[in-house]
């Protein structure tokens, strides 16, 4: 077995924080698929007793521990290799700071306005659905405009807000309707620069579950 075990599917931006963490810091890691589109095994109390009690994805095993929330498993797994660790405490306030504007704002809206979108059953309301997208789009742009003229978000290394920061942002422009890199072109050269590190893969490469089976 290997030493991490991450409960995953492909199609989940907060599952792919944490894979390519795992991938970038060269860790021994197996994903282990979770039928969250099917049986929608997260909202079992099996999968709250023995998992999460939050009823999500990710969930990081290592050493019989369990971490959840992926700015938390980003946070163990830096702390562990030293990789991606901000430096110092400014850079850790900065980077914490970034990550929950990102889990909040960023993917925290691109994410279910995609799945609204793409894999909602029965279909999402189309108005929940264009509120969704302004505000992702709007705060697109807060990220944009806070990487003109920096290489990445907090220093001139990439730290865990970057691999944060990454969640649903290289998933096809068809899933969402618009070209992120293309719209949003500073996002769009950081894209190129995350892509650039040994170990980066696409999500639909890294985690199991691709393409969807739609029952
Ligand atoms: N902030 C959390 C977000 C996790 C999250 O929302 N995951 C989704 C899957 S992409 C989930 O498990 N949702 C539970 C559900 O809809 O039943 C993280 O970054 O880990």
């Amino acid at each position: 077995m290997s030493e991490f075990q991450l409960y995953c599917m492909a199609q989940s931006g907060n599952a792919y924080r944490a894979a390519l963490m795992l991938n970038l810091v060269g860790a021994d890691w197996e994903p282990v698929w979770v039928d969250f589109f099917g049986t929608g095994v997260q909202r079992t109390p099996e999968y709250r007793n023995d998992l999460n009690e939050m009823g999500e994805v990710p969930v990081l095993v290592h050493d019989k521990k369990k971490f959840t929330q992926s700015g938390v498993i980003l946070t163990y797994l830096a702390k562990r290799t030293g990789k991606f660790k901000p430096d110092g405490e400014n850079e850790e306030l900065e980077a914490l700071r970034w990550i929950i504007f990102d889990n909040q704002k960023v993917n925290g809206f691109l994410g279910p306005y995609r799945f609204l979108k793409n894999f909602a059953k029965p279909p999402g309301d189309s108005a929940v659905i264009a509120f969704l997208k302004g505000r992702a789009e709007g705060n697109l742009a807060i990220v944009n405009q806070r990487l003109t003229g920096r290489k990445f978000l907090v220093s001139d290394k990439p730290t865990i807000a970057d691999v944060s920061m990454t969640g649903y942002l290289y998933y096809p422009a068809e899933e969402f309707g618009f070209d992120i890199a293309k719209n949003y072109p500073e996002i769009g050269a950081w894209l190129e620069r995350m892509k650039a590190l040994p170990g980066w893969k696409h999500p639909y490469e890294l985690m199991p579950g691709y393409p969807l089976k739609q029952g």
